[in-house]
């Protein structure tokens, strides 16, 4: 079948309203002239099949690809079209990730290393591009090019190339305008407005952040490690410097003996590295002296990868109880954790308590100041509280674990104190028990968070070390962007 042409296709769009002109207020609050919607393709098939035959000859004629991934959701059929006439096999990537069943972010099978084709119907600034780049990255397949219907000239081309990737457009807005001004769908005036429209909104970056609410320009990590008032919390800033991670791995393995291989592989990436002993078969009375060996291991592990270890205890007692916690015990966390954390629903003598035996070893803590989990009862004044503990104790608090520091008053509060953020996936989600996940760049830009928690993301992912890496890089790359 012969392809169509731009000029047919185009009509087409029009005919069935998927263009539209008029006065159109998008999702980023700006009105625009012109409003264009591909979701009613699908009731078209003809069309879809056209179009998706249009994108392929978009591409130029030496594209090698293996796989071929459409952005959720306008763009899954088109995907599937050219999956199905070009017999190329397809990937979905997951809008959201549950945690039931396999947890996946990408369905579908592939191989390491094959060139995935991304498929999208319209780039504005070609965050949704990224957006599924990012686990397609992370789960190691290589992605350097997408096609696209609708370019809308708006500043994706530029982002979509600062992260590797070229866009091939089907045809731009301002192309799109003027053939339908040809062909007498539209006035030269209508025609004028959106060019003026264009001209005016030409770039729009990556990430999307409302500009009433973007936090500060942050103070760099280094400066940070000089406000420090612990000689952890300065070490944390200083590790996170020179190894370029705002990365934590949450490593919730099933035994001790798989926390110290998956530390090693991650070493390299993370500035933190989180445990929960108490979830091991192997740190029980039992294994009293299993555990001695597989402490000193680990220390020599951190010693190696230059990272610090933060047993997520959450010491919720009184003072006097959370220091023979701290201490004893069969897992003698004072002994090797760097870091522990504490819930303040005691008051601030569990502070008290905790710093009477951290302290003198150069320990630091962080308070629980908000939680991700869902319903959660962290917020409000309870948050306020501590802030307020925790600038009482400067000496012995590092920071908070927080979740949306940029919404407390006086935004990041005291840059000496730092925050670290769990819940976080490559994709918004969450799991079946009321986690809640946001992605590295919201929690570190729109959220002004300091450190990604990252678990499941990563100790689930196919290759930790690889997903490891993309975490690191979008959290990094995010703190980066607002230091500018
Ligand atoms: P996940 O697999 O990325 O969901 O793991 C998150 C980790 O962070 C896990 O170890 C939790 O115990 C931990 N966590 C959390 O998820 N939310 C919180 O508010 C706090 C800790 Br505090």
């Amino acid at each position: 079948m012969a392809v169509p042409t731009m000029e047919s296709l185009i009509l087409q769009l029009h005919d069935i309203e998927a263009v539209k002109f008029g006065n159109f207020k998008l999702k980023s609050g700006i009105s625009s002239p012109i409003y264009i919607d591909l979701r009613l393709i699908v009731s078209y098939p003809s069309l879809l099949r056209q179009i998706s035959q249009a994108l392929i000859k978009t591409l130029p004629p030496s594209s090698v690809y293996q796989v071929v991934c459409g952005v959720p959701y306008t763009a899954l059929p088109i995907a599937t079209c050219i999956s199905v006439s070009s017999d190329i096999p397809m990937l979905m990537r997951r809008k959201e990730v549950k945690d039931y069943g396999t947890a996946k972010a990408i369905e579908g099978a592939f191989e390491p290393n094959q060139v995935c084709l991304i498929v999208e119907d319209l780039v504005t600034s070609g965050a949704s591009v990224l957006e599924t780049a990012a686990p397609l990255r992370a789960a190691g397949l290589k992605v350097t090019d997408a096609v696209v219907m609708i370019d809308r000239e708006q500043g994706g081309r530029e982002n979509l190339a600062e992260n590797g990737i070229t866009l091939h457009a089907m045809v731009k807005l301002s192309e799109m305008v003027s053939i339908l001004k040809e062909k007498g769908r539209i006035s030269e005036e209508t025609q004028k407005m959106v060019m003026k429209f264009l001209e005016e909104n030409r770039k729009v970056s990556v990430p999307v952040v409302p500009a009433s609410e973007k936090v500060k320009v942050r103070i760099a990590y280094e400066e940070r490690a000089k406000m420090a008032k612990n000689p952890t919390g300065k070490r944390l800033f200083e590790i996170m410097v020179q190894k370029e991670t705002n990365l934590c791995v949450a490593a919730d393995v099933a035994t001790a003996a798989e926390l110290l291989e998956i530390a090693d592989r991650v070493g390299p990436e993370i500035c933190m590295l989180k445990t929960h002993v108490d979830i091991f078969p192997d740190f029980t009375d039992d294994f009293g002296s299993k555990l001695q060996y597989v402490m000193v291991d680990r220390l020599k592990i951190a010693e190696k990868h230059n990272f610090l270890i933060f047993e997520d205890r959450k010491f919720a007692d009184i003072g006097n109880t959370v220091a023979m916690q701290y201490e004893g015990g069969v897992f003698r966390i004072l002994e090797w954790a760097d870091i522990v954390n504490a819930h303040i629903i005691s008051g601030p003598g569990v502070v008290d308590g905790l710093k009477l035996k951290g302290l003198p070893r150069g320990r630091g803590l962080l308070l629980l100041a908000e939680m991700s989990s869902s319903g959660n009862l962290a917020k409000g004044d309870y948050t306020a509280a501590a802030v307020k503990i925790a600038e009482d104790h400067a000496d012995f608090v590092i920071g908070f674990i927080s979740v949306n520091p940029a919404s407390w008053p006086g935004k990041h509060g005291n840059p000496s104190l730092i925050h670290a953020t769990p819940g976080v996936q490559l994709v918004k989600g969450g799991d079946s028990l009321g986690q809640q996940y946001n992605t590295p760049n919201s929690v570190i830009s729109e959220r002004g968070s300091d450190i990604i928690i990252v678990g499941r993301g990563i100790i689930k992912a196919a290759n930790p070390a690889e997903a490891a890496r993309e975490y690191r890089l979008q959290g990094w790359d995010a703190y980066l962007m607002d230091c500018k």
